[in-house]
């Protein structure tokens, strides 16, 4: 009998499966949706909906079931609707595993079904609507404003007062449910406050999701038209910044042994994470909210000093340890680990760099070093650095450029970050030169990064070049600054040196 065999043997996890001993139950269930998510994919069932259902289970409080949203295929919704929502999570931490089975999630829906998220934003009982759409998923221009052309048809939909049209963007869905709330909260006394909780690994994630709304307001409503709209959502929304901490790796074949060995049935929407998990939000909340605190999240004024430690201790290092790590052939984050080679790079940003533009943190910056390099480590996720290499464009940004630019500034061009660049031009010129590798290049802005290699026809350092001068890749046009150049081209010999570039 093939795996496969064995696994379509086994009865279909859903609400009615009765769970072996040792795996862990999915209590209480909720009794209404309290929460709509954007983006459902593997990093929020394992991180914000976990924490949703322990936090229910420490208070009894029900009213906190998720309505999951698919921003594009269907794929979730075949995993989750035939069970009901229920879904695995294994956790993996070197030798140890353990699986419960998380029942938050109760409902699902692709961008097909919008008129039904549109209503259950509208609803009296949903008090929160929370993303992970990835960087990408903010459709944001190179200088960071709402790219028009990507929201339109949203746009034109709430301007018809259209909701059943299917939305084509997260900030464009968001706004339509803002519009149907607001026209909801007009019928009633209730002004019907909503808290929206961006949970997307970007600075000031809740203060660039408002301003997206707000822009994306005054564009399809312009002038007079837009200012009920507009004065309800300054009165009665609010848009918390927060933190996400957990690694999420994509699910493999070899998670869903582990966990039909352990669990005894078969389970589409099984989720692999590590143990570790934090969540650290910002205390501006609408109306009512999960008791998250309760299980293990921090309500907190102030987030920046945590989510600008994570972006730039955790991701940027993870960012450098994906693209070298993948030019080196290494398949998981946790070999790159043992390759004193990159780690020479990876440890400088992740010790001394990073923390050098974290003056004044909460945290103890080199504990949290260790720590995170401990996790880094962990075999047992089988995090791949072809996963975290993806949508490069989008977060070196975020997880370099502040690093590069605050150390320029003062008078030190940072070995680290220098050496990520290097590592991300020669990964993006092999994907694009050399076939066998192609597939590794995922990325929005791929055609344009692929042009420009082609460009420099055949011309590894004049590519290298150009890539790390990609407009909206870097602040302050240090793409273009001789010292962060020549350190770049350094890396990038010495790299080219030791890796077997076919081309
Ligand atoms: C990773 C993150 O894929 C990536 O880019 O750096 O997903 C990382 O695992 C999480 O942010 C950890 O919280």
């Amino acid at each position: 009998m093939t795996t496969n065999d064995r696994a379509a043997a086994l009865p279909r996890l859903d609400r009615s499966t009765v769970l072996p001993a040792g795996v862990g139950h999915p209590d209480p269930a909720p009794t209404s949706v309290g929460i709509v998510h954007l983006g459902i994919g593997a990093f929020h069932r394992a991180h914000q909906a976990v924490c949703t259902e322990d936090a229910a289970r420490a208070t009894g409080d029900t009213r906190w079931g998720i309505l999951g949203v698919t921003q594009r295929s269907r794929t979730v919704v075949d995993q989750l609707a035939p069970q009901g929502g229920r879904y695995g999570l294994l956790s993996t931490e070197h030798d140890e595993t353990s699986l419960r089975v998380v029942g938050a999630v109760v409902d699902v829906a692709s961008p097909g079904e919008t008129a039904r998220v549109l209503e259950t934003i509208a609803a009296p009982t949903t008090h929160v609507v929370t993303l992970t759409v990835t960087e990408k998923g903010y459709t944001r221009t190179g200088d960071g404003s709402l790219d028009l052309a990507a929201v339109r048809a949203d746009l034109d939909a709430l301007v018809a007062e259209d909701r059943a049209t299917p939305a084509t963007s997260a900030v464009g869905m968001l706004v339509r449910g803002l519009a149907a709330r607001h026209a909801a909260a007009r019928r009633t006394s209730d002004g019907l406050p909503l808290t929206v909780l961006s949970c997307d690994n970007l600075t000031d994630n809740g203060r660039v999701l408002g301003r997206l709304v707000r822009e994306a307001v005054d564009a399809a409503l312009p002038g007079r038209a837009g200012d009920p709209l507009r004065a309800w959502i300054a009165a009665s929304v609010t848009f918390p910044c927060s933190m996400v901490d957990r690694i999420v790796p994509a699910t493999t074949p070899a998670h869903h042994e582990l966990a039909q060995e352990i669990g005894g049935f078969r389970d589409e929407g099984l989720v692999a994470a590590e143990t570790f998990f934090q969540w650290v939000v910002e205390d501006d909340f609408a109306g009512p909210r999960p008791a998250w605190e309760r299980a293990g999240a921090t309500i907190t004024g102030d987030v920046l000093p945590y989510e600008r430690a994570k972006l730039r201790m955790l991701n940027g290092t993870h960012s450098i340890l994906a693209y070298a790590g993948a030019l080196a052939g290494r398949t998981t984050i946790a070999e790159v680990v043992g390759d004193a080679a990159v780690m020479e790079h990876a440890d400088a940003h992740l010790e001394r760099e990073a923390p050098a533009t974290l003056d004044g943190s909460p945290l103890d910056l080199p504990a949290y070093a260790a720590a995170l390099r401990a996790r880094f480590a962990n075999p047992a996720t089988g995090h791949t650095t072809v996963q975290v290499a993806m949508d490069g464009t989008q977060k070196i940004p975020v997880r370099w450029g502040g690093v590069l630019a605050e150390r320029v500034a003062a008078g030190q061009v940072p070995d680290g970050a220098t050496y990520g660049l290097a590592a991300w031009a020669l990964f993006v010129v092999r994907a694009t030169l050399d076939a066998a590798h192609a597939a590794e290049l995922a990325d929005p802005r791929a055609d344009e990064l692929r042009a420009l290699v082609r460009a420099a026809d055949g011309d590894v350092e004049a590519a290298v070049r150009s890539l790390v001068a990609l407009p909206g890749l870097l602040p302050d046009a240090l793409g273009e600054h001789p010292d962060v150049v020549a350190a770049v081209l350094a890396h990038a010999a010495t790299l080219r040196a030791h890796v077997p570039l076919a081309v």
